[in-house]
């Protein structure tokens, strides 16, 4: 059995746990029903949605504003392979100064994210005109940190707005699981909060209630529900409701993590205020 880490706590990879996401692929072209399932399972796993060379060619631009020092030997910044140093000096992730701050403001991102493929499916998964949020997050984690997304809902970051919205999580390259993959706990979008929020005393961040709990398999278990997988591939696209539970695992392979996140809303609607500037990881949303 293998066993994973999420935020440095062990993560047993077994069917009690773990169970693959639903594929939604085939229904992709097809807006009624991919609505339909997005209401029914919370989430949509679409597979090659965008063009691979693509999402390759964004990782390596962003890949490619790092110290060398930062990418093993002899690889290439598209791949992404971490060489187990981090180069001095390096601004904490997202922060000004630091190489994800500038490249969530330049055009090659404004680009990626502004691909009509991504309009196209938002307004499929809201049922009319969408709008895309300014606050666009890019993720990076490595290989030892022991760092990865909490559990969480997005409504508990996006509560001053309308709830009528979409995430879309794209993997910036590769994403096996082990590679620090989302996982989202099966049918929770159907949970109230309060079935989860006992589960908010078990926090490695107790001065913030947003996250639910850093305990994956603490989570899972209390709420007799597993956490739903896939290995994906660069050109995945994955969406899902704001009251979905979802979490990210550590990062254990030598090829980085890299994803972005953005949420859309359908055109009008409220945004939460923090929600539309530029995204700064000292922005405090
Ligand atoms: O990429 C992650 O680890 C977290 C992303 C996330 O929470 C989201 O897309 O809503």
């Amino acid at each position: 059995m293998k066993t994973l880490s999420s935020n440095g706590l062990p993560l047993p990879f077994t069917p009690d746990l773990f169970a693959p996401l639903r594929d939604s692929t085939d229904l992709y072209g097809r807006p009624d029903a991919l609505r339909e399932r997005l209401a029914s399972d919370g989430y949509l796993y679409l597979r090659g949605v965008l063009d691979r060379a693509e999402v390759l060619r964004l990782r390596g631009a962003y890949f490619s504003l790092f110290d060398p020092a930062y990418l093993a030997p002899g690889t290439t910044p598209e791949e992404g392979v971490f060489s187990g140093r981090v180069p001095d000096g390096l601004p904490p992730h997202g922060m000004p100064g630091h190489p994800a701050h500038a490249f969530v403001r330049s055009r090659t991102f404004r680009e990626f994210v502004g691909s009509p493929v991504l309009a196209k499916l938002a307004e499929a998964a809201l049922g009319g005109s969408a709008e895309l949020l300014p606050r666009r997050i890019l993720r990076h984690f490595h290989r030892g940190a022991h760092r990865a997304s909490r559990a969480h809902v997005d409504l508990d970051y996006l509560d001053a707005g309308s709830d009528r919205l979409v995430t879309m999580w794209i993997p910036g390259g590769d994403c096996p699981l082990e590679a620090g993959a989302l996982v989202y706990l099966e049918g929770s979008h159907t949970l109230r909060a309060d079935e989860y929020a006992p589960l908010r005393a078990t926090s490695d961040r107790p001065h913030d209630r947003r996250p639910i709990t850093h305990d994956l398999e603490l989570l899972a278990t209390r709420l007799g529900r597993r956490w739903l997988w896939a290995d994906f591939s660069a050109g995945d696209v994955m969406v899902h409701v704001p009251r979905m539970v979802h979490a990210s695992v550590d990062t254990a392979t030598d090829a980085m993590r890299l994803s972005v996140d953005i949420r859309f809303l359908p055109a009008g609607a409220a945004a939460d205020p923090r929600w539309l500037r530029a995204w700064s990881a000292d922005d405090g949303a």
